[in-house]
C-alpha cells in the first residue's frame, strides 16, 4: 500500500483534547491521536489497563472525545465482541468497535480472548501499541520485549528470550487483514487504520511505539528512534491482506538497498546497554537473514 494521506490532505478533525497524562515524547500519544483521527466519530473503544487508560484520563478529566470502555486485561477481545453484538441489536452496524491495548495486554494477558475473536472472525478492529514492556506499572518485561533488553524484571543481563511475534500469531488465524505500523510514520498508520474501517471481519494492527522512560532515551528522539527501528530492518512495516504479505512504505523502499546497522538503533537507548558484541552480531545476522528472504 502506498500512502494516500499527506500532511496537506489530512483531516483537521481531532478526537483528543489537548493535554493528556502521557509522558513528554510518548510515542503512544502520536499513535492514539492519529488512530482516532482515522477511526472518526462513529467509534467505540474498548481498552484494558495500560498507559492508554492513563492517557485517556480518569473521569471527570478525559482526553478522549470518543466513548471508551475500560475492561479487564483478559477480557478485551470478548468485551469488544459484546459491544459489536450490542451495536448489531441496536442496528448500528456502521460503528467501528475498536479494541486498543498494549503489548502485554495483547500478546500475554489478553491473547486468549483475542484469539477467540479472531477465530470467530468478529467484526472488530484490534490495535496493539507495542512499547515492548509493561510500562504503566514500571517497565516490567513482556513477551514482546526484545532479547537482551534491560527492564526492572530483567536487570543486569537483560531479557533472555526472543521477542514474541504477535502479528504472525494473529495472521496464523487466517483473518483478512493484519498490518504493522510505527509511531514514527503517522500517515502510514492513519492509512492502515482507515483501511481497516472499510473491511469486515477481524482486523489487527500492531504499532511499534517508542517510550522515552521505558527505553531510556531523551524525549526529543521518539521519531528518530522509531525511524531507526525501520531503517535498520529490525521492525518491518507490512500488510497481510487475504493471506498475501507485502512490505509497505519505508520498509518496501528498503528492499535491495543498504540498511543501517542495528548498532545505530541499539546505541540510542539505555535499555540495550548490556548487549555484548556477540549478541549484537547474532541480531544483525538474524535481521540480514530475514531481509535476504524479502
Ligand atoms: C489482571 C491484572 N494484572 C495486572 C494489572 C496491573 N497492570 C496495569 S497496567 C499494566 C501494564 C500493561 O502493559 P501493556 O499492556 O504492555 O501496556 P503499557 O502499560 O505498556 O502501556 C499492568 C501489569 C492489572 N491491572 N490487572
Ligand atoms: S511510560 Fe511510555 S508509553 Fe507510558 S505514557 Fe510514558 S512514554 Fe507513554
Ligand atoms: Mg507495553
Amino acid at each position: 500500500m502506498e500512502n494516500k494521506t499527506t500532511i496537506l490532505n489530512l483531516t483537521e478533525d481531532e478526537f483528543v483534547h489537548s493535554g493528556t497524562r502521557a509522558c513528554t515524547g510518548c510515542g503512544l500519544s502520536i499513535v492514539y491521536r492519529m488512530g482516532v483521527k482515522a477511526l472518526g466519530k462513529d467509534s467505540i473503544l474498548v481498552v484494558p489497563p495500560s498507559c492508554l487508560t492513563m492517557l485517556q484520563g480518569i473521569y471527570p478529566v478525559a482526553s478522549a472525545k470518543l466513548p471508551s470502555i475500560n475492561v479487564t486485561f483478559a477480557s478485551t477481545g470478548a468485551a469488544a465482541t459484546g459491544v459489536r453484538a450490542a451495536m448489531k441489536a441496536l442496528k448500528k452496524d456502521n460503528v467501528n468497535v475498536v479494541a486498543w491495548a498494549g503489548d502485554g495486554g495483547t500478546g500475554d494477558i489478553g491473547i486468549q480472548a483475542l484469539s477467540g475473536a479472531c477465530e470467530r472472525g468478529e467484526d472488530l478492529i484490534y490495535i496493539c501499541y507495542d512499547n515492548e514492556a509493561y510500562m504503566n506499572t514500571g517497565v516490567q518485561r513482556s513477551g514482546t520485549t526484545p532479547k537482551g533488553v534491560l527492564t526492572t524484571t530483567t536487570p543486569i543481563v537483560g531479557k533472555l528470550q526472543e521477542k514474541k511475534d504477535i502479528p504472525a500469531i494473529i495472521a496464523a488465524h487466517g483473518i483478512d487483514y493484519v498490518a504493522t505500523a510505527s509511531a514514527a510514520y503517522p500517515l502510514d498508520l492513519y492509512d492502515k487504520v482507515k483501511k481497516a474501517t472499510t473491511l469486515s471481519g477481524t482486523k489487527y494492527i500492531h504499532v511499534h511505539t517508542p517510550c522515552p522512560p521505558g527505553w531510556s532515551f531523551d524525549t526529543r528522539y521518539t521519531i528518530k528512534i522509531g525511524k531507526l527501528a525501520i531503517k535498520t530492518g529490525l521492525f518491518d512495516l507490512y500488510e497481510i491482506e487475504n493471506g498475501a504479505f507485502q512490505l509497505t512504505g519505508p520498509s518496501k523502499r528498503l528492499v535491495g538497498k543498504e540498511r543501517k546497522p542495528v548498532t545505530d538503533y541499539f546505541n540510542t537507548q539505555g535499555r540495550f546497554k548490556s548487549l555484548d558484541e556477540e549478541m549484537v552480531k547474532t541480531v544483525q545476522d538474524q535481521v540480514d537473514a530475514k531481509w535476504a528472504n524479502y
